[in-house]
């Protein structure tokens, strides 16, 4: 037989152990210059950034676009799967803090990665030194529209900004919305690297439009579409065009 008051001693330790977790949790936030819009992103670091305590850092727009690294898993098994060689040249385009250059170069492929804001190199550099792979990327501060004439590469991935957390609100997503420029102009500049292309894009984006991509190319490029699910939601859309689609 339980003894007198047992339980509500143990109610009140459960809640002393819960309220400890959120003065630490809170704490840690503080510590990390966690912002209200950030917040809902910092709960899920771990998916962000499995290493995220070994010294990840990130900026406010970083935390919001970084592609969970499950998902850069994926694209970077794809394009490794699209070319016969052993280390293929990727080009991001769009690098952010690294979340696909990462995966990339841990996949063994040589990436170029681009971004347009030098903090946000900054922060790749940090990111990839924490993943051991620094020595494989190259990283170029520039405006992806002017570098983009100049760029080889085996694989081009486009990750542009979707205009923040905002992206959501609209019904259907067209290309118009992308930035910093529309998704046709930044495909077409995409093609002239190569023409194996793999996009990421929000989940409410217009698939007609996606498929009418491959129609810039004559004969169309072969095109597939598919959906990024982590823990059951449904996070973006990946569009692999050319030789990054499945034949
Ligand atoms: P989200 O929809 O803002 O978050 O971003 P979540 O948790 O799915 O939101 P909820 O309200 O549905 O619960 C989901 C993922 O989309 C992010 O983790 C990023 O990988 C990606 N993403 C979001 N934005 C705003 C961008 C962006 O501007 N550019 C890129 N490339 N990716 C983005
Ligand atoms: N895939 C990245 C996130 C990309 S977010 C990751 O996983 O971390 C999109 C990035 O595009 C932002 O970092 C932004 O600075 C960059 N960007 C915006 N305009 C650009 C341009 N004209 N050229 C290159 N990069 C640009």
């Amino acid at each position: 037989m339980k003894k007198k008051g047992t339980r509500n001693k143990k109610n009140i330790s459960v809640k002393a152990h819960k309220k400890r977790k959120h003065i630490i949790r809170d704490r840690e936030k503080a510590a990390q210059n966690v912002s209200p819009v950030v917040e809902k992103y910092w709960f899920q670091r771990y998916n962000l950034f499995s290493k995220y305590d070994e010294g990840i850092k990130m900026d406010e727009e970083g935390w919001y676009s970084v592609t969970p690294e499950q998902i850069a898993i994926r694209h970077a098994l794809r394009c490794v799967a699209a070319t016969a060689k052993p280390n293929p040249v990727v080009i991001d385009c769009f690098a952010g803090v690294g979340g696909n250059a990462i995966q990339f170069a841990r996949m063994c492929c040589s990436v170029v990665a681009i971004d347009i804001d030098p903090k946000k190199l900054e922060l790749a550099i940090n990111n990839a030194k924490i993943y051991g792979v620094q020595h494989c990327i190259d990283f170029i501060v520039g405006d992806f529209f002017q570098l983009a004439p100049s760029l080889k590469g085996d694989i081009v991935f486009l990750a542009p900004p979707w205009g923040g957390p905002s992206y959501k609100s609209i019904e259907n997503f067209t290309l118009d919305f992308l930035k910093p420029r529309d998704g046709f102009t930044i495909f077409q500049f995409a093609q002239a690297i190569a023409p194996n292309i793999i996009m990421f894009l929000p989940r409410n984006v217009d698939l007609q439009q996606v498929e009418e991509l491959s129609w810039l190319s004559s004969p169309p490029l072969e095109v597939e579409i598919e959906e990024n699910y982590l823990q059951n939601n449904v996070k973006g859309v990946t569009a692999y065009f050319g030789g990054a689609a499945c034949h």
